[in-house]
């Protein structure tokens, strides 16, 4: 079966096909020598705060910098005797008023400029387009309203987006340079952050940790710990139609895979929403290897399949926690999981119920982001783990 997905109307040659180890990413550098560019309907006023406030300060710095030269020349102490003119001015009153008042007009301009930037920043349009983003440790998900998820962010163009963010973790902070947004994401909370970008940049590489030069940078601004870095992504502006199209296909892609292709096909994609803490040559990581490893401290932890199956996991605590040191101890019928499928299952909807030993509960959970056949195509990827390189692709039986 040939794959339809994801294959929308694209602006720039398709980099779809990239498969092989991506080319470092050259950035052409847009915008101005102080801001990068200015792709939201916003922009234009941030930027014309930060440019007055800089120009402002040019001129006062040069202003008082001239005036405090040429009177420390001109008042300067020559030899050793100090003269008092006796009618010299003591002060002037219209000068004083002056340099008084004037600043004082352009600090209380200031304050308005920024004060309505706020309001304004912090007011979404009522008919703004809803997308709900859960930040974790670490990435993103992105959730349309008709259920698609995305980890890099696709926005309508033309059109105000509004982010109803969260965090499943720690602190972040969500920031779109180009658009000059940012905002908290806090534990907790809900915050709000809303943009509207006119210029659509195509594209959505359908490998969505492909890189690419095209679409918006999208940062995490508040250091999260270790891979923090990690949580660069992308922003892609679709023209209204394409995006439409996009959010559909999105969202049924997987009822569209047929299932022999199931777990060849779908899990890699499923698996790189894992790859960050999970790897599949044995490499240590923040969680359990999948692979086999042959060296490192997670020796006899790797080919997650085999030992779920035997139950050789080690275990300790978790909120199930209970006497146990094995998997063997949970799994089996009348056990608290019937099967190993259901022990994987439940690893990936309430991943802190019980823990694998030597790892912490640092497991974002996917309820509502994977359903019933996603959790089939990663749990068939386990199964034949041997039919995937180190990446996390496809390579068959022949591979
Ligand atoms: C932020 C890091 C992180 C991400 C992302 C992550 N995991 Fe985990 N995962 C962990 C940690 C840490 C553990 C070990 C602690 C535990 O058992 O919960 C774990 C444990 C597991 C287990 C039990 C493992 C075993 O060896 O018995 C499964 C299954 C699992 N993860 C599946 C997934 C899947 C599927 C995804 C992606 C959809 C995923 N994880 C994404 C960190 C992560
Ligand atoms: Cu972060």
């Amino acid at each position: 079966m040939m794959h339809l997905l994801s294959k929308i109307a694209v602006t720039a040659p398709s980099l779809l096909a990239q498969t092989e180890a991506p080319a470092a990413e050259s950035r052409e550098l847009t915008g101005t020598f102080w801001l990068p560019e200015a792709a939201s309907t916003s922009a234009e006023a941030t930027d014309f705060a930060f440019m007055a406030i800089t120009w402002l300060s040019y001129v006062f710095f040069v202003g008082i910098v001239i005036a405090l030269v040429y009177f420390v020349l001109k008042y300067r102490q020559r030899g050793n005797q100090v003269v008092y003119q006796a009618d010299a001015p003591l002060h002037n009153t219209p000068l004083e008023v002056g340099w008084t008042v004037l600043p004082l007009l352009l600090v209380v301009a200031i304050f308005f400029m920024g004060f309505k930037g706020f309001l304004d920043l912090s007011t979404p349009p009522r008919n703004a387009y809803e997308i709900n983003v859960t930040a974790y440790q670490w990435g993103w998900s992105f959730k349309y309203p008709n259920g698609a998820t995305s980890s890099h962010l696709v926005v309508p163009a033309a059109q105000p987006v509004k982010l109803v963010m969260r965090s499943s973790d720690v602190l972040h902070s969500l920031y779109i340079p180009d658009f000059r947004v940012k905002k908290d994401v806090v534990p907790g909370r809900y915050s709000y952050l809303w943009f509207q970008c006119d210029e659509p940049t195509g594209i959505v590489p359908e490998d969505e940790m492909a890189t690419t030069a095209t679409g918006h940078h999208l940062f995490c601004t508040e250091y999260c710990g270790t891979d923090h870095s990690n949580m660069n992504r992308k922003v892609f502006v679709l023209a209204e139609a394409d995006f439409e199209q996009w959010e559909e296909e999105q969202a049924r892609w997987l009822d569209k895979v047929s299932d022999e292709e199931l777990y060849s096909f779908a899990g890699p994609r499923i698996y790189s929403k894992c790859a960050n803490c999970h790897s599949i040559d044995g490499s240590a990581n923040t969680g359990p290897s999948w692979g086999n490893p042959t060296s490192g401290s997670l020796a006899g932890l790797g080919e997650i399949w085999k030992r779920t199956v035997e139950g050789s996991t080690p275990v300790t605590g978790g909120t199930k926690g209970r006497p146990g040191t094995t998997l063997a101890d949970y799994i089996g019928s009348g056990k608290l999981y019937e099967t190993p499928e259901d022990y994987i299952r439940a690893s990936i909807y309430n991943p802190g119920e019980i823990l694998v030993g030597g790892f912490g509960p640092n497991m974002p959970h996917f309820r509502g982001q994977l359903g019933d056949r996603a959790i089939d195509a990663v749990i068939g990827m386990m199964k034949n783990l041997d039919q995937f390189d180190a990446a996390g692709k496809f390579v068959g039986t022949g591979g």
